[in-house]
């Protein structure tokens, strides 16, 4: 099966602006940001959803929302932000593997559209 895009990220075939990596995790700009941080968190493991994970995915998932929040405060975004985490077609996920979306320093609305 091809590589995602973000599997060539990791694997640094092609570049991306990164802002955190530990052995299980990676954290770079999303190239279309829709808020003036947007930073995309990424497991180094190859799980294309939450949909995806099992059981022994369980603490990987919690080190992903703990580098969001990390992340959240070196960037500066103690007045709030957003995590969202889009889940297959409906769910509007373009690229299969896992990805938390970090949003913040603009006020968001809700619903989402
Ligand atoms: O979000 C997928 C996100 O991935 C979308 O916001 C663009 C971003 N993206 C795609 N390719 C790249 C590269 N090469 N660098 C940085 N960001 C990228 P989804 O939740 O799947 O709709």
């Amino acid at each position: 099966m091809a590589k995602t895009i973000f599997k060539r990220i990791i694997d640094r075939e092609i570049p991306a602006a990164i802002v955190y990596e530990d052995d299980e995790v990676l954290a770079f700009n999303d190239n279309n940001p829709q808020a003036p941080v947007h930073v995309l968190v990424i497991p180094k493991k190859e799980l294309p959803s939450v949909a995806d994970a099992g059981d022994d995915d369980t603490l990987l998932l919690g080190k992903l929302l703990m580098a969001v929040r990390n992340i959240a405060r070196q960037q500066g975004l103690e007045n709030g932000y957003r995590i969202v985490i889009n889940t297959g077609p409906d769910g509007g996920q373009t690229v299969s593997h896992l990805h938390l979306h970090l949003l913040g320093k603009r006020p968001l609305h809700w619903p989402p559209g």
